[in-house]
């Protein structure tokens, strides 16, 4: 791997020196290196585009292109620094969005932004409500982007209803022999058909607009400054595409006002932070509010159960098919990721009028 990361680096135009290289971040899709060359200031982050899950990375690279060039300009009609507050591509010695190597692998580079680091959970309201107006923030400066112009780089990503057939078919198959483990799990998840496609069809009768979203709204997708803890940039544009506003909202509520980490195995521990979801809705809505019709705000709660649903299910079906989508780090990962959701989603569900309340505060 050492050698394929080195001749990955040696094919984008950056200066010349002895290189370092370093692993970073934790996603559980591509891997992310930061790059070093020795004497320059600037770093970089190098990523390996994980194949099985983009089918095209090419497409997703025309995306990133597309939005952040957008993004760019936007910044600098508002005065900020584009190379601060957005991703920059870097193209390779020939030109091109991202490299193929000889073994089928993709990479691509972005500057480091300097300064600045991640985190997985936030510690305070005041953190997450920044959080949220980051989102906001790139919510409302892509509302005038032609959201059907993007190509849908993994078709029906949060189209729940599928994501149910996925799971029916997962479980008919039964590749890894794991269905006897998971028959609760399933049964509950095939009982919430009544609202799976609540967001679905209010996209179909055109209730809810679609709209260029980000649908990886996690905390650690946001760059904050090391010394102001501002947020200052929206990473990880992989997943960029047409959408509903609600995926948004609903992504960074499951994972960033949960009481405990996605794959808590303490399920007495799994809960939501009402002050989190007030902190979250009032830096999103400050940004993105006179952008949103009255149907698009009501349908924002419905996004939170939806994704916290749909990751238990995608997690389940993980783990039905043997654990070839998302990485795992012990053998039952999956199946406690997912148990870890559902009990999410019915804390939502006991709780609902609390959530709802949260658009008033
Ligand atoms: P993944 O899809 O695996 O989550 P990300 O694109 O989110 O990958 O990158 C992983 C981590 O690397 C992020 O959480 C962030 O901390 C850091 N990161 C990504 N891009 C940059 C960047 N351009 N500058 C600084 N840090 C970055
Ligand atoms: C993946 O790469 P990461 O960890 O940010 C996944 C998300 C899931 C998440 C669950 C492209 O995101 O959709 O919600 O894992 N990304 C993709 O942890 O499938
Ligand atoms: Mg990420």
């Amino acid at each position: 791997m050492e050698e394929a990361i080195m001749r990955a680096v040696n094919a984008f135009a950056l200066p010349e020196g002895e290189i370092r290289i370093e692993a970073h971040g934790n996603g559980h899709i591509n891997r992310t290196y930061k790059v070093t060359v020795v004497g320059d200031r600037q770093q970089y982050i190098l990523q390996w585009i994980n194949q099985y899950v983009f089918h095209q990375p090419i497409q997703v690279q025309e995306n990133i292109l597309a939005v952040t060039n957008h993004l760019r300009q936007k910044i600098r009609e508002e005065g900020g620094d584009p190379d601060r507050e957005t991703l920059r591509v870097i193209l390779t010695k020939d030109g091109k969005p991202c490299y193929h190597d000889g073994e089928d692998n993709w990479w691509r580079i972005f500057p480091f932004v300097e300064g600045t680091y991640s985190r997985d959970l936030p510690d305070t309201p005041a953190l997450f409500e920044k959080c949220g107006s980051a989102f906001g923030r790139f919510q409302r400066r892509l509302d005038d982007f032609p959201a059907e112009s993007l190509h849908e780089t993994i078709p029906n990503f949060h189209n729940t209803p599928w994501r149910v057939e996925q799971l029916e078919a997962a479980a008919r198959k039964d590749a890894a022999g794991r269905l006897k483990e998971v028959r609760e799990e399933l049964d509950f998840c095939l009982k919430q058909t009544e609202w799976t496609s609540r967001l679905t069809d209010g996209l179909k009768s055109g209730a809810l607009p679609l709209r260029v979203t980000h649908n990886d709204t996690k905390l650690n997708n946001v760059l904050l400054d090391e010394k102001t803890e501002e947020a200052i940039c929206v990473v990880d544009l992989d997943t960029v595409m047409p959408g509903l506003i609600a995926y948004d909202y609903g992504e960074a509520i499951r994972t960033g006002a949960c009481t405990a980490p996605e794959d808590e195995r303490d399920l007495s521990r799994i809960d939501f932070s009402l002050p989190l979801v007030h902190a979250y809705t009032r830096g999103f809505l400050r940004e993105t509010g006179k952008h949103l019709s009255e149907t698009e705000i009501r349908s924002l709660p419905w996004g939170a159960r939806m994704m916290t649903l749909e990751n238990g299910i995608r997690f389940l079906t993980d783990y039905l098919d043997g654990d070839h989508y998302f990485a795992i780090h012990r053998p039952k990962h999956n199946l406690e990721r997912a148990q870890a959701q559902l009990t999410l989603l019915k804390k939502m569900e006991e709780r609902w009028e609390e959530l709802l309340g949260a658009l008033e505060a």
